[in-house]
């Protein structure tokens, strides 16, 4: 799965209204959408989502937060997509992140920072499959 990778519109930017920038910034910058849906995680889903980070101080904000409202997840397809995505995103704390980036225009802070992106192939393919079969693809 070494050209996809695997994003998440977080609750912020899905309730302040910002799907639509984000979605268009991921297109132009040459992504493919291979799959996606709008969804809500529950508790359970966000801390299993976030498990590596479960002895972290703000495990119980973060999972707080990502089930807080719906979010939109997708599959993307682009060459080299782990490393560029991350690229379009920006830093994990918007205040780091460079101009331009989908954090620094649209995320308010460490903890709710607009939208995920998977730091390694093999972590793209797993998240993917927790949220699509693999018949959900086109
Ligand atoms: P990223 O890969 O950029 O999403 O960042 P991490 O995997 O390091 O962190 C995952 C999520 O944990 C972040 F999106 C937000 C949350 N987090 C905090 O709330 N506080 C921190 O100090 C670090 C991460």
């Amino acid at each position: 799965m070494s050209n996809r990778t695997f994003t998440m519109i977080k609750p912020d930017a899905f309730g302040k209204g910002h799907s639509g920038a984000i979605i268009d910034m991921i297109i132009k910058d040459g992504f493919r959408i291979v799959s996606m849906k709008l969804t809500k995680l529950s508790s359970e889903k966000a801390g299993e989502f976030y498990a590596i980070h479960k002895a972290r101080s703000f495990f119980g904000e973060l999972v707080d937060f990502m089930s807080s409202g719906p979010v939109i997840a997708a599959v993307l397809e682009k060459e080299n997509a782990v490393a560029d995505f991350r690229k379009l995103i920006g830093a994990t704390d918007p205040a780091k992140a460079d101009a331009g980036t989908i954090r620094k225009l649209f995320a308010a802070s460490v903890g709710e920072n607009a939208v995920h992106g998977s730091d390694s192939d093999e972590n793209a393919e797993i998240e993917s499959s927790f949220f699509f079969s693999k018949l959900e693809s086109y």
